[in-house]
């Protein structure tokens, strides 16, 4: 059977690092995206230069993104049957009132704008072969607000509607897209949420048990594992040490 070509962004850590490996167990071709080259190159090395490619830039690079996809594909004839948009992150958790607004903009146009500047890149390619999954990482966030969350919970509420508007778009020609919006999950996440403090970061995590990487990996190998007549729209995960909590009610004010 012709191998498949998945196109993954964010793949130098964490969950696309996961979904990376977990996909070329699965025979797939690898195009892994990200901005550390030494990352992509060890990814490479890991998997065999035959099954992986990979493109060394800011994922909100577009133009740079499409040269490369058509190099490419004339190169090694791959052409992306699956796209995880896996790359993004959260910038702080002030209130709304103090919080940085360049952070905001950053999320918006990491976790958006590029988001689906690279859907839009890849669709008319799928919907000519008639065939194609686009995979988007979302978030409990874009379903719960919590204190802090305001962008970056607003940017994956973007993802999920995006998502379901694209399957309103596309379900009548074989595209098939899934949001995958995982909870608490260990990665670089928090450390990049707290620009670099580690204790901070790590005290997230500490004294639970999150989801891991090579959880969110398996939910993606489940979506591709089913056969084509079959759409998932949404799988939510979370570890079972996290639940949702009760709405907050602000007491003896105005009295
Ligand atoms: C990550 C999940 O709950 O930390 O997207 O925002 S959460």
């Amino acid at each position: 059977m012709q191998m498949k070509t998945a196109l993954i962004t964010g793949a130098s850590s964490g969950f696309g690092w996961a979904i990376a490996k977990r996909l070329a167990a699965q025979n797939y071709r690898i195009i892994a995206l990200a901005r550390r080259k030494e990352r992509l190159l060890e990814l490479q090395q890991l998997l065999g230069e035959s099954y992986c490619a990979f493109i060394a830039c800011d994922v909100q690079e577009s133009k740079r993104i499409e040269q490369n996809l058509q190099q490419i594909a004339s190169e090694r004839g791959w052409n992306v049957d699956v796209l995880v948009n896996n790359a993004g992150f959260a910038l702080g958790l002030q209130s709304a009132d103090c919080a940085d607004l360049d952070d905001w903009e950053r999320m918006i146009s990491v976790n958006c704008t590029a988001l689906v500047r690279l859907t839009r890149l890849v669709l008319p390619q799928m919907v000519a072969k008639q065939s194609g999954i686009i995979i988007n990482i979302g978030s409990i966030a874009g379903s719960y607000p919590y204190p802090g969350g305001n962008v970056y919970g607003a940017t994956k509420a973007f993802v999920k509607q995006f998502s379901l508007n694209l399957r309103a778009d596309l379900f009548d020609k074989n595209i098939r897209v899934t949001n995958i919006e995982p909870g608490l999950a260990q990665s670089e996440f928090s450390l990049v949420r707290f620009k670099g403090d580690k204790e901070q970061a790590d005290s997230v995590y500490a004294g639970t048990q999150p989801l891991l990487p090579e959880d969110i990996a398996e939910a993606v190998a489940w979506v591709l594992s089913l056969p084509e007549h079959v759409n998932i729209n949404r799988i939510e995960l979370m570890p079972t040490t996290q639940a949702a909590a009760a709405l907050n009610v602000c007491r003896n004010k105005g009295t």
